[in-house]
């Protein structure tokens, strides 16, 4: 009779069994064995220096806190069911072919170099939150403004201000989509030389569809905004019954008011991708402005249409 050796059940002949078998598994190995901490021990030389024990916690903090792959395993097991197509199959291709994994944050200009490959949209990385006005004129050059720091360790399922999970997770899959790429692009250009009032109106209409956008495909309702998609806590709140649900049409929705420090209490459904940019594209040319714009991609300008 042979034993069955199951890993997961401590018993007297394998006491501890499970063992780390992959680097990214040392995040269950933070168990701490507390024996010389200033804070602990009395004859530590600096169990009296408070300014020395308040920098030591914050620094064991930092260390307790590193998970490596939090985030991406726990967003993997929602996106079957909670994603759009779009984003699904071109974070599974990113996957292949862009260094995306549990275990690697791609570095920002090898997954420009990707994007460029497939729709022509580079990243570009940004110091923090820009204008709105500067962001969305980005977009008409199909250049995308990327931030570069990480969420902080102890708040992974949901961050109100971009970050590097965000733009990788939430926007990259999105833009590699051709339909998705242009669509972005005409946010941009419809954008440029606007009132400050427009402006505000199509950074809502970001706000909605890009950022926090929902869409009905295969008889159900999916995630197609980054926002949603690269919070775990968001993306199942969003398709919850918690929040409200609208029909996104371009005149209410860019005067709907927002919130951008907690999970949206408003949400709007597009019937597709091609109904959204066709109700955009009817949109934008109600908007007043001097000249008609088009960009061309072999000068990379924009020039001025003659009206006819
Ligand atoms: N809520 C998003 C996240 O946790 O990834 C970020 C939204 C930035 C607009
Ligand atoms: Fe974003």
């Amino acid at each position: 009779n042979t034993p069955i050796l199951d890993l997961n059940v401590v018993s007297d002949q394998f006491p501890k069994a499970w063992f780390p078998r992959h680097i990214s598994e040392l995040d269950n190995c933070t168990h701490l064995v507390t024996k010389f901490e200033p804070e602990l021990d009395s004859d530590h030389p600096g169990f009296t220096d408070m300014n020395y024990r308040a920098r030591r916690k914050q620094i064991a903090d930092i260390a307790f806190n590193y998970k490596q792959k939090h985030v991406y395993t726990n967003l993997k097991v929602l996106i079957p069911t909670h994603a759009c197509r779009e984003f699904r199959e071109n974070l599974e291709i990113l996957e292949k072919e862009g260094g995306y994994s549990e275990h690697n944050i791609p570095q920002l200009d090898d997954v420009s170099k990707f994007l460029k490959k497939r729709t022509g949209f580079q990243l570009r990385p940004v110091s923090g939150l820009l204008s709105a006005r500067d962001f969305l004129a980005s977009l008409a050059f199909r250049v995308f403004q990327c931030t570069q720091y990480v969420r902080h360790g102890s708040k992974p399922d949901h961050s109100p201000e971009p970050d590097c999970v965000h733009e990788l997770l939430g926007h990259v899959p999105m833009l590699a989509d051709p339909k998705f790429a242009k669509f972005s692009q005409d946010i941009g250009i419809a954008t440029l030389g606007a009132s400050d009032e427009d402006i505000e109106k199509f950074a809502t209409l970001y706000w909605f569809t890009v950022e926090f956008g929902l869409v009905k495909q295969d008889g159900g309702i999916r995630a197609y905004g980054a926002g949603v998609l690269s919070s775990y806590g968001e993306l199942k709140h969003a398709l919850s019954d918690a929040p409200k649900k609208l029909n996104f049409n371009p005149d209410t929705t860019a005067v709907q008011v927002y919130t951008d420090e907690d999970l949206q209490p408003i949400y709007f459904i597009v019937e597709s991708f091609e109904d959204m940019q066709q109700k955009m594209r009817q949109y934008a040319s109600k908007i007043k402005r001097k000249e008609e714009l088009r960009y061309d991609p072999f000068t990379q300008t924009l020039q001025t249409l003659d009206k006819v």
